[in-house]
């Protein structure tokens, strides 16, 4: 919880025998812990933040979704925290920032899905998504559910080498089945987070409804139901949940194919929901929510196109034809303008794409068009062999920046690619170069703000196929 503007937080990076699950397992904990502190802080604040790394391979720290520098001491991914090393990470969040669901992790270049499957990964809030509830729905119970899902080798989670398709044991916060409790008819607010490393989840509570008021951070124009939702690896849904009666239901993910290429991921039990007490009378769910961001009529500085491909056997995944060289710039953007992004999927699994620094405008899908109502995201599926259209307005901040799948074995396998954000076509800083503190400028303007997300790389090999 931040304090007079100030949030600061020490991590350690850890080795230990922790409680995973109904199991005893040595996991790569934040502060000893397989499931760590949700951070929370508030637009405008600093975070500032030490982390130390006591686990012998390098690593490092991606805010997820937050719109901050990708510059040091912020938000740059491409430093190595080294074994015994301790850095300093300083984060200015910008006023305008949205406030929601977002998550810190592991983004050490070929290492990000060891360590996220490890245990490298926590929730983080924004707050006030509260601001935009109607008066009788201000107080209401809060429950943040941090999906997290381990694979065991001995005495240990799996790192490596992971493969998708075996089974992983899937937890809420850590912790096997855990109890929620409701009241008949009363409304609560989930903040649903998938932060593991590579899969998917359907999540699906019989008898109710999610009602969408925030995709990955940005709260939605208007809210919409759903009886199920797809979460991707990395992204996140705010939810409003009304119970019914008295009773037990679990909370569960589906069944959910990602394609011939890609994984089956069975149904689970997730949590217990239990309702009981006594009753309220249900709240009317609020139509309207957050501000309306549209860049539909936006003037476009610039098309780009991201296509995905892999080999056949699974241990390489490209970006129009190539693996992640963080040496090499991939695109350039520039400040203060809009874009426009075709991601084309040329393989036969789902990939997701992910941004860091700015969220961006999910335009179309497959040639479908989005609403604007509910088009924000930093993390989106592509269906196989098809595609994805996206608009980003770069804002506040410039420097090297980077996109991927946010399946991390196949971002670690080479799913990734360098973005450069100059003001006039002046090239940022070599990767690991001093470069300026972004700091942020004046002026958001009101058509489009945005955070965006993030993650790492690792490698591996065999496909998780
Ligand atoms: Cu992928």
């Amino acid at each position: 919880m931040s304090h007079d503007g100030h949030l600061r937080v020490s991590i350690t990076v850890e080795r230990k025998r922790v409680q995973v699950g109904n199991q005893m397992l040595y996991a790569l904990t934040y502060n000893g812990r397989y499931m760590p502190p949700t951070l929370r802080a508030r637009p405008g604040d600093v975070i500032e933040l030490r982390m130390t790394n006591r686990v012998d391979q390098d690593t490092n720290l991606h805010l997820h979704g937050l719109h901050v520098s990708p510059r040091p001491p912020a938000d740059d991914i491409f430093i190595a925290i080294a074994y015994g090393q301790t850095r300093d990470y300083r984060y200015k969040l910008p006023k305008s920032i949205l406030p929601g669901t977002y998550w810190y992790h592991s983004h050490a270049h070929f290492y990000s899905a060891a360590q996220v499957a490890g245990g490298e990964s926590g929730v983080l809030i924004i707050d006030d998504l509260r601001q935009y509830l109607p008066r009788d729905l201000k107080n209401i119970t809060e429950h943040t559910i941090g999906l997290k899902d381990d694979q065991v080798d001995g005495d240990s989670i799996k790192t490596s080498p992971l493969s998708m398709g075996a089974p992983t044991n899937r937890t809420v916060n850590g912790q096997q089945n855990p109890v929620i409790h409701m009241r008949p008819g009363e409304t609560q607010l989930w903040r649903l987070a998938n932060i593991g490393a590579n899969i998917y989840y359907k999540l699906h509570l019989p008898g109710s409804s999610f009602h969408v008021i925030g995709q990955d951070g940005h709260p939605v124009h208007r809210v919409y139901s759903a009886t199920s939702l797809v979460i991707a690896a990395g992204a996140r849904f705010d939810v409003l949940v009304q119970a019914g009666q008295s009773g037990v239901v679990k909370l569960e993910t589906l069944p959910y194919n990602t394609g011939s290429a890609g994984n089956q991921f069975p149904q689970a039990d997730l949590a217990t929901v239990v309702t009981g007490g006594k009753p309220v009378k249900p709240a009317r769910i609020p139509s309207e929510f957050g501000p309306e961001t549209d860049l539909s009529h936006a003037e476009i500085a610039a098309r780009k196109t991201v296509t995905y491909t892999e080999n056949a056997d699974g241990t390489e995944f490209y970006i129009n034809g190539k693996t992640f060289d963080p040496n090499r710039i991939d695109f350039t953007s520039r400040l203060n303008t809009v874009e426009e992004w075709t991601v084309q999927n040329n393989t036969d699994e789902q990939h997701s794409f992910h941004v860091h620094t700015n969220q961006f405008q999910l335009m179309s899908v497959n040639g479908t068009p989005v609403s604007a109502s509910r088009g924000w995201y930093d993390t989106v599926t592509v269906p196989v062999r098809g595609s994805i259209v996206v608009r980003t307005k770069f804002l506040d901040f410039t420097g090297k920046t980077v996109l991927h799948c946010h399946i991390l074995n196949h971002e670690n396998m080479g799913m990734m690619a360098v973005l450069d954000i100059v003001r006039n076509g002046t090239p940022s800083q070599a990767p690991s170069g001093p470069g300026p503190s972004g700091r942020p400028s004046s002026g958001h303007t009101p058509s489009g703000h945005q955070p965006s997300g993030h993650t790492a790389s690792g490698h591996g090999k065999g496909h998780d196929g």
